[in-house]
């Protein structure tokens, strides 16, 4: 057994180490992972110290680190996963060779300084512990992974730590300057959700304010409000050592309309409370009256924290009703958690059995390599995210049923239940976080940018950022460490701040009550009365302009820029904030912009226009027939997801894509437009028998026009892709479907792996087999994009490709005399529409 290299004992049950490997020289990798070991041996260090590079003690019984590991000064990955050590030993930098450093799962509740001292060190994974403190110096570590996650971190807060090392660089760097961190008084968010009717509204009067005030049965929730709930001392008693507690309550309105806007404003550091009317529930209603709403809420925020109420318990005949409602209630969602855990461990163990077996040894020749790479490279990194949504699970508490009527019935209980949820450390950890004074100070200044709001006539509802960095100057903050500042307000729902959007990072939305009355001007959905001809703001509109004005909204969803102003000019002033409030409702997924050539409303005055999606269910194009027509091959990208994609994405997705796609027509679930040359067809579905959810996006033509149809499919796919990292939780799957298969209308076509659109080939490799009996050869031109693709990515306000000498504003007539030619690319009327 002799100069054997590496030594695997995993999963032996073992308690103590086997003499024999210590006669073993130039040992690199030991491998126990998965047994009883509480110690290493003393010689262990002495025997393996000049060779030894790679050290698994993952899932043992350490309760202590083991020193003698001190002495194996060549280690590079150390993983000590899943013990249950309550500290590092303060040299533990003596490991100066050390790259990888796991401990997550075990009970450390701090790291001692001289880890900052780990030059080499790139992978530091700590999830799961009780630190709740990082030692000054740790943003100097060059990391280039990070995980701190359920950590009840303090300083830095758990927001700061998720950003990554350089953020937590920022703050530390900010300590260093300022010398002094405050607490923040104790503040949290809790987001009221669940469906119309449910008693939402009435549930948060009788919460707050300690007296039954039953919304009216006409009085729907417009969009959201936001209560500022306030609990005195007296009543925190020992829970929280502060003066008071106060909590930002969002009540979200249950109609449709309110869904795109609702995962927004959902997160992991809030408090969901889910208002289930019991009167009305049954188990055939779970999904609409819970399962939804939870899913929306994980999608968002994987790990939050959902506390379900079920309310109206006054209209129930006894309190045995109500328990026996509430129990079933109780085993539906356990059955709805059991289903989708069981899911997803099916689905890891199909991939881990996937990984085991031979790749594609169907085919043969030069794409295998490509091909067989890219997929297992794939199902890596989809194996990595299951996993780490298996330790994610959101927590969700159901212990609270109630009346918002006379008696109030459950109401002091769940008070109780919320504030010990909030003072919950590991639950909250952000409750009580030490920050660095500028960022109070910042915060401050927001706050009067807020009280100044009533009697400025400038700006009101947002910030250009341009100000923003001006008041950060007067506190000492700028560059990074402004950006680290804005990051953990807006985490911690204080304000809105999109640092990834382009268009968006040019203004801090410092007052979200504000930002709301504008969301709900933009939702108004009372056409008629907006319109009202006795409403002042639109007197430079002629009676029959009027008219049309409102029936284009009406009927089209289209509003001009200049009626969208005065739909909203008791809510925004100045230009600066009408350009951040369409951005904003732009990124909501909420309408999206025409370009001003396709939708100019006169020759010499272009106007920009709106489209507020309706689904329109009367025009039935032919034009994208379900088959693919004889002569053309069709390139579809698709993504999938195990389960439902979360509320609103699809629509955000049209949204987005409507940057180099103009609309021919749109339904709920379908979208047909164009890039200037080429249709685009974007659909979702549904797939009951697999229980996934497919986002395809195709384009028809010539397969030797390849290039082409690549650049057209691909723009819409780089949108989603982007999308899809705004929900953490999804674990989403590109693929590209055959062609072949396809054409050949099979129900469960192949898919190809979506990573070989990472890999453009260089050289033309032919074909590839379909692995699907039957079906050929697959033309890889139509499987691999090609290395030169044309694809723009440009934000709001980048070029956009637009159709020209399109004038008329209903949609449906708009594209009424195109025609499409051989290839299937649309040729713009000849003739200029009427006017
Ligand atoms: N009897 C009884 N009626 C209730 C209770 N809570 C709410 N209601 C009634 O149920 C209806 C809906 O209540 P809301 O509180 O407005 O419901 P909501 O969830 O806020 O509704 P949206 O905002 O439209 O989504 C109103 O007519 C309320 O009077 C309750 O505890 N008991
Ligand atoms: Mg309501």
């Amino acid at each position: 057994m002799a100069d054997q290299i590496s030594v695997d004992l995993a999963g032996r049950g073992l308690s103590e180490i086997p003499d024999d490997i210590f006669s073993q020289t130039t040992v690199e990798m030991i491998n126990l992972r998965h047994n009883k070991i509480k110690t290493l041996p003393t010689n262990f260090g002495l025997c393996f110290g000049a060779t030894l590079k790679r050290l698994w003690l993952w899932g043992n019984r350490f309760t202590e680190f083991p020193e003698v590991v001190l002495q194996l000064s060549n280690l590079e990955i150390l993983d000590l996963r899943e013990n249950c050590i309550c500290r590092l030993p303060a040299n533990i930098s003596v490991l100066q060779k050390l790259q990888k450093l796991w401990l997550c799962e075990n009970n450390l509740d701090s790291l001692p300084d001289s880890i900052c001292e780990m030059e080499n060190l790139t992978e530091f994974m700590a999830h799961r512990n009780n630190i709740s403190t990082l030692p000054f110096g740790f943003g100097r570590l060059k990391l280039k992974h990070l995980n701190l996650d359920n950590n009840p971190l303090v300083q830095p807060p758990l927001e700061t730590c998720q950003e990554g090392i350089s953020a937590i660089a920022a703050y530390q760097r900010e300590l260093e300057e300022a010398r002094m961190t405050v607490s923040v008084p104790p503040c949290l968010k809790i987001v009221v959700l669940g469906r119309l009717m449910a008693g939402k509204t009435s549930l948060v009067a009788a919460l707050t304010r300690a007296v039954s005030r039953l919304a009216k049965e006409e009085a729907r929730t417009h969009c959201m409000e936001v209560k500022r709930w306030v609990v005195e001392q007296s009543e925190l008693g020992k829970k929280i050592d502060a003066q008071e507690f106060v909590f930002e309550v969002y009540d979200v309105g249950g109609h449709d309309a309110y869904q795109n806007v609702l995962p927004f404003f959902v997160s992991a550091h809030a408090l969901q409370v889910l208002a289930v009317d019991l009167s009305e529930y049954r188990t055939e209603e779970f999904e609409g009256m819970v399962g939804y709403w939870v899913r929306t809420v994980t999608a968002r925020a994987p790990g939050a924290t959902v506390c379900v109420v079920g309310t109206k318990t006054d209209r129930l005949e006894s309190q045995e009703q109500v328990d026996m409602v509430y129990n079933k209630l109780k085993h539906d969602m356990d059955h709805m958690l059991a289903a989708e855990r069981s899911q997803l461990r099916r689905e890891i163990e199909r991939l881990e059995k996937v990984l085991e077996e031979p790749f594609d040894s169907e085919n043969s020749g030069a794409d295998l390599d490509v091909l067989s790479d890219a997929k297992r490279s794939s199902v890596r990194e989809r194996l990595a995210h299951l996993r780490r949504m298996e330790e994610l699970q959101p927590k969700i508490v159901l212990q609270n049923t109630v009346s918002s009527s006379d008696e109030l019935e459950g109401i002091a209980q769940l008070k109780e239940t919320i504030l010990s949820f909030s003072t919950d450390q590991k639950l909250f950890p952000n409750v009580r976080s030490s920050i660095p004074k500028s960022w109070t100070l910042l915060l401050d200044l927001f706050e009067s940018a807020r009280a100044n709001n009533r009697n400025n006539a400038e700006a009101r509802l947002c910030l250009p950022f341009d100000q923003v960095r001006e008041m950060g100057k007067t506190v000492s903050l700028s560059g990074e460490n402004l950006t680290s500042a804005l990051v953990y307000l807006h985490e911690t729902g204080r304000v809105l701040y999109f640092k990834d959007s382009p268009s968006l990072q040019k203004y801090v939305f410092h007052s979200p009550t504000a930002l709301i009355r504008v969301l709900r001007a933009v939702q108004h959905h009372d056409v008629a009365q907006l319109f009202d001809p006795a409403h002042s703001g639109f007197d430079y509109l002629s009676n029959s302009r009027l008219q049309t004005a409102r029936e284009n909204l009406d009927k089209h969803g289209l509003v001009r820029t200049k009626e969208l102003k005065v739909m909203l000019r008791e809510h925004v002033r100045t230009e600066a904030e009408v350009h951040a409030v369409l951005s904003l409702v732009e990124k909501f997924g909420l309408c999206h912009r025409l370009g001003t050539e396709e939708m100019s409303d006169t020759i010499d005055r272009p106007t920009e226009w709106y489209r507020f999606p309706r689904p329109s269910t009367t025009v039935d194009y032919n034009t994208w027939c379900e088959e693919v027509p004889e002569g053309v091959e069709e390139l579809q990208i698709g993504c999938r997801v195990l389960g439902s994609f979360p509320t609103g994405l699809f629509q955000r997705l049209c949204s987005n894509a409507h940057k180099f796609l103009q609309y021919r027509w749109d339904r709920a679930d379908q979208v047909l437009g164009s890039n200037g040359t080429r249709l685009v067809h974007l659909q979702h579905r549904g797939d009951k028998q697999t229980s996934h959810d497919h986002i395809t996006m195709a384009t028809r033509g010539q397969a030797e026009d390849a290039p082409d149809l690549w650049a057209a499919v691909l723009q819409v796919h780089h949108e989603l892709e982007l999308l899809m990292t705004e929900y953490p939780a999804v674990v989403s799957e590109f693929y590209v479907t055959c062609h072949h298969c396809l054409r050949a209308g099979v129900e469960e076509p192949h898919r190809f792996p979506g990573t070989v659109m990472k890999r453009p080939h260089a050289i033309d490799i032919g074909t590839v087999r379909c692995p699907i009996a039957d079906h050929g050869q697959v033309n890889t031109a139509l499987v691999l994009p090609p290395q030169e693709c044309d694809v723009h990515v440009s934000g709001l306000d980048g070029p956009r490709q637009v159709i020209k000498n399109v004038t008329t504003i209903n949609n449906t007539q708009v594209y009424e005399g195109c025609q499409f030619g051989n290839n299937n690319e649309l040729i713009m009327n000849p003739r200029a529409p009427e006017k």
